[in-house]
């Protein structure tokens, strides 16, 4: 007997579309009106995309299914190797505005015109986790952007610190090696808690620096909006007659920085992995388009000749109080990605990419990050001609002799594939351009060998600026997730010998961290090759929190709401954070909502236990007298607050919070974190309060073993 054919189907409707229920059950949509027909690739129509062809209801498949076996062909090639590093990252469209000529300082056609805007790709990223880890895991975040200029792609490939661990690209691949998962066990992902990581860290001192910066609030961001870039490397900046000035690119956000404590990091894991990605997702799609402005530290080499380092070391910094930064553009992001795969995925930066007015410096890291970049296309992209993807592709005219390969799109048409030709005029093909890429002619002068410069081995300095520029709250923050990282790592040597680098950079936190560890003999201070000079000044600028925005606008309170919620306090309370240009998210024992005091239905965007306090930034608890004491009973209900308390967050409530927070082990009085909503303007000051984003006078209290 024949199995089930389209011609045994009946109607049914569905959402209000016409749709055919075959006997199997299966819901198909059928072509016409504006829906277009189902093709194979070949672009043959499909008649049934549910039934293979069979021989018989329960006989084999057939090899001549052709649309099958395509489908399926297709669908087995889906992946491509993920980044080596940067595996884990979400990527938008947007525009970089120039806000004055720089014609003094570079040829680059980006900087040449006030107000001109160039179109923007930008790819934030995790370093360690594989494509699928986690979003808040503690991590440096790669801030790579590719700038489709007139005269080329110009990728600023950085990331969110502005130092790295290593001094030589030749010892990359060990770095990261002992960073992602150990090679015989396949775990842990996406984290350096682990004797691996921590072995490698303890036997490379140039990588101290650094390790002050990871082991910061700078490694868990509450967003990608509200962290600032760095090129990291100096690059060179070179006019029309040949100048050449030194530059490090700063990308500073608009929104101000934010970061989330530890232990919500952990949580926020679990509750939402994709926070980062769903947050700038969020935020462009509403239209709240986040901004960073472009900052240039210019300096010459006779600054460079003499600063207490060497600035082609990406271990080390140029404080912004010694080399302040001149801002020249804005960056926004304007525009989701259409497609995750061609876009985002597909995407191929390369340090290599510069334009004419731009140019490399001798660091070493670079040099080495020039070669590898292309080298990965390679292998993630599958040929040569990546660059024939639009995402990769360059926005201005292009034409070169390069043919042929995989996947070849754009080959240059006419006789001339090679130069110097003979043929004239358009038949000849592209020609050199005295306004192309030139090098900067640095004289170069050095016997070959396996050296590094002495002006390299201060590794300690800059570890101690980085502590001493903190405030007490961030300090706290560092010993804390030292004692954290080094309390995973199974063998004792290697957190003793990480202490020891610390009695370098500062004596307290030093102690600190082995009080927090238990060690029992302190260690002695690990061999320096140059000491850690004591009289650098603080430099506040590496302060997260003395660099906050002073604003609430861009954040989100999350609203506890039961039935019977005070509708006046909502709306107070919904009016104040809308002309302060932040958000209001409900959450409620059921998704469908809830109903207020005077009846009006207040859908929940969260139910109770999938939207815990550590979405939000703050949170407003307004349960009804009567919705309260289901909340009372609620575990989560009760997590909500409790940890809205422990991350130190600003907590808004109305009268019936007081019997759920009795259950939680909370009062209201306990600090002036907590804000009673009684009037409008209650809400007002609340949302004023908010603009601190945390109450820290809280934290020493709530953690006070953690270091
Ligand atoms: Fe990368 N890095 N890197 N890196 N890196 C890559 O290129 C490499 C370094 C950074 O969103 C890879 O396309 C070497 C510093 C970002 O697609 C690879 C060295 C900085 C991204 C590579 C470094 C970065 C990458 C892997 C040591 C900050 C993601 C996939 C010399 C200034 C870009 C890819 C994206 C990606 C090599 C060090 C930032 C393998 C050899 C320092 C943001 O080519």
């Amino acid at each position: 007997m024949a199995g089930h054919r389209n011609s045994e189907r009946t109607e049914a409707t569905f959402s209000d579309e016409k749709v055919l229920v075959g006997t199997g059950g299966e819901v198909h949509q059928v072509a016409g009106g504006d829906v277009p027909p189902l093709t194979t690739q070949q672009g043959t129509p499909v008649s049934d995309d549910q039934n293979s062809l069979r021989a018989g209801t329960r006989g084999p498949t057939l090899m001549e299914d052709q649309h099958f076996r395509e489908k399926i062909f297709h669908f087995d090639h889906e992946r491509i190797p993920e980044r080596v590093v940067h595996a884990r990252g979400f990527g938008a469209h947007g525009f970089f505005e120039t806000y004055e000529s720089l014609s003094d300082i570079t040829s680059a056609d980006i900087f040449q015109r006030a107000g001109e805007k160039t179109e923007a790709f930008v790819r934030f990223s995790t370093v360690a986790g594989n494509k699928g880890s986690a979003d808040l895991a503690r991590d440096v975040r790669g801030f790579a952007v590719k700038l489709y200029t007139k005269e080329g792609n110009w990728d600023i490939v950085g990331n969110n610190i502005p130092v790295f661990f290593i001094q030589d690209a030749i010892k990359f691949p060990d770095l990261i090696h002992a960073a992602k998962q150990e090679p015989d066990r396949g775990f842990p992902q996406a984290q350096t808690a682990h004797d691996n990581f921590w072995d490698f860290m303890s036997l490379m001192p140039e990588a101290m620096n650094m390790v002050m910066w990871i082991m910061s609030d700078r490694t868990i961001p509450r967003s990608f909006r509200f962290m600032e870039g760095f090129g990291v490397h100096t690059f060179r900046m070179v006019n029309a007659e040949g100048k050449s000035t030194f530059v490090k690119f700063h990308w500073k956000p608009k929104q101000g920085l934010q970061s989330v404590v530890w232990n919500e990091a952990l949580k926020l894991n679990g509750a939402d992995p994709d926070f980062h990605r769903r947050d700038l997702w969020d935020a462009i799609q509403m239209g709240d388009y986040p901004e960073w402005e472009l900052g240039l530290q210019l300096f010459d080499e006779e600054f460079a000749d003499n600063f207490d380092f060497d600035v082609l070391d990406a271990t080390k910094i140029i404080p912004e109080e010694i080399v302040p930064i001149r801002v020249v553009g804005r960056l926004v992001l304007d525009r989701c990605v259409d497609n995750f795969f061609a876009e985002t995925e597909q995407v191929a930066f390369m340090t290599g990419n510069i334009v004419p007015g731009i140019d490399f410096t001798n660091d070493p890291l670079l040099q080495g990050r020039n070669f590898s970049y292309l080298d990965t296309q390679l292998k993630r992209l599958g040929g040569p001609n990546f660059t024939h993807l639009p995402i990769n592709a360059p926005r201005c005219p292009f034409h070169h002799f390069q043919q042929d390969g995989h996947m070849a799109m754009t080959n240059p048409k006419g006789r001339a594939n090679y130069e110097p030709n003979s043929w004239g005029g358009e038949a000849g093909g592209p020609r050199e351009t005295a306004k192309g890429l030139s090098a900067h002619p640095e004289a170069i002068d050095g016997e070959k060998g396996r050296v590094r410069s002495e002006r390299f081995s201060d590794h300690y300095s800059q570890a101690r600026q980085f502590y001493i520029s903190q405030t007490e709250i961030e300090q706290t923050h560092i010993a804390a997730a030292l004692t954290f990282e080094l309390s995973k790592v199974e063998t004792p040597a290697i957190r003793a010998r990480v202490v020891s680098h610390l009695l370098n950079i500062d004596e307290e936190l030093a102690h600190k961290v082995a009080k927090g560890l238990r060690l029992k003999d302190m260690p002695k201070p690990a061999d320096a090759a140059r000491p850690a000079k004591t009289d650098l000044e603080a430099s506040p600028k590496l302060s997260i929190i003395l660099n906050g925005p002073e604003s609430f606008a861009g954040r989100k309170v999350g609203c506890l709401v039961t039935d019977g919620t005070d509708i006046a306090t909502v709306k107070a309370l919904k009016s104040a954070l809308e002309a302060e240009g932040a958000l209001i998210e409900f959450v409620a024992p059921m998704v469908g909502g809830v109903e207020a005091s005077d009846g009006t239905w207040i859908e929940a965007k969260q139910k109770i236990n999938g939207g815990p306090s550590v979405l939000y930034d703050a949170v407003a608890i307004l349960p009804g007298a009567d919705g309260v004491d289901t909340l009372a009973n609620e575990a989560t209900a009760k997590d909500f607050v409790n940890d809205a308390f422990a991350h130190a967050k600003f907590i808004a409530y109305s009268e019936p919070a007081m019997t759920l927070f009795e259950k939680a082990g909370v009062t209201a009085d306990m600090d002036d974190g907590f804000v009673a909503l009684k009037t409008e303007a209650d809400a007002k000051s609340f949302v004023e309060a908010c603009r601190a984003l945390r109450f820290w006078e809280r934290e020493p209290k709530v953690h006070a073993a953690w270091a």
